[in-house]
């Protein structure tokens, strides 16, 4: 039924179909997280690492309402260079397919559409999460909402500091969803190894996460997993420099009172600014090894 609204690319449809592994990767890290040209540059590395460790790429948008598995060159072009592209999250998203409309996907819609497409593995930079404040503001991250509930393992660097990342664990555990560190027993915090936050659950054997979650769904415990896969040591930022950032980001967001979908990619930008592009540096490398991990997950979840 749903299928009538996906256009999966051929090679991808064959290798779900063929129980090959696939990874998707989501759009709006693209068209919101980073700026033009680094990120369709970003964009077309990842893909390309995905396919040199083994695995068959999938990056998701909507584009004219179709829930595209697979961008052409052109696509990945639009979602990285036209203004207004929309944040598609799972509310927007009924919306924006129904209305024929084109967005890019976030952590939570990435998830929903590789759900339909058959694709276990889904890599990305950071997710979203409870954001500081949240106690006042509400404002928590839908990705969490999908990470209890979606079937999807999302391969990410932790989170950023922008957010509360005590809380986001305690609403993580609250909704049952594993977080597990990849030779790590600390929360990654994204542009940094450490957060401070110590993980219940790790590894440093790839196939024994993907044992784990193998188990978590044969068991039918539904929704994600987040394997948390800090950023290499020698691209990760210094501790102090980005508190700061981050904190001065923060606050210019509550001057300039931003709120709701804007305030992510508000401080992603900001934070970029204040570093003088370090933060952007470090962002795509982290993606890079995400994606590098996220093949060799997806080769491990291939049933035999
Ligand atoms: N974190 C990043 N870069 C991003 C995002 C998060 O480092 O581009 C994007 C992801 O698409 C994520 C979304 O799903 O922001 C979360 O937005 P919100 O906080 O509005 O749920
Ligand atoms: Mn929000």
């Amino acid at each position: 039924m749903e299928k009538k609204y996906l256009d999966i690319k051929t090679e991808i449809y064959e290798a779900v179909q063929n129980n090959l592994p696939v990874v998707s990767l989501e759009s709006t890290i693209i068209s919101h997280g980073m700026p033009y040209p680094q990120n369709v540059e970003m964009a077309k590395r990842c893909e390309q690492i995905i396919r040199d460790n083994g695995a068959i790429p999938a990056t998701i948008g909507i584009i004219n309402g179709v829930i595209k598995i697979g961008l052409s060159d052109s696509e990945l072009e639009y979602m990285a260079n036209s203004k207004n592209i929309a944040k598609v999250s799972r509310r927007d998203f009924a919306w924006i397919v129904s209305k024929k409309l084109s967005g890019a996907t976030t952590v939570a819609s990435t998830m929903i559409a590789s759900k339909l497409a058959g694709i276990k593995v889904f890599v990305t930079g950071g997710i979203g999460g409870v954001h500081r404040e949240a106690e006042k503001t509400f404002d928590i991250s839908a990705d969490l909402y999908e990470l209890a509930t979606t079937n999807v393992a999302v391969v990410c660097a932790g989170a950023k500091s922008i957010l509360d990342l005590g809380l986001t664990l305690e609403y993580l555990e609250t909704h049952g969803v594993p977080v597990i560190g990849y030779k790590t027993d600390e929360l990654p915090a994204f542009y940094t190894r450490k957060s401070g936050h110590k993980l219940v659950l790790y590894s440093d054997s790839i196939t024994e996460i993907a044992q784990m979650i193998k188990t978590k769904w044969e068991l039918k415990l539904d929704g994600g997993i987040v394997v948390a896969n800090p950023i290499p040591e020698e691209f990760a930022m210094n501790e102090f420099v980005i508190a700061k950032a981050i904190e001065d980001a923060l606050d210019k967001a509550k001057y300039f009172k931003i709120h709701g979908k804007e305030l992510t990619p508000f401080l992603l930008a900001e934070i970029k600014n204040i570093t003088k592009g370090k933060s952007l540096d470090a962002n795509i490398q982290l993606v890079y090894n995400n994606a590098l991990t996220g093949a060799l997950l997806a080769k491990e979840l291939v049933d035999e």
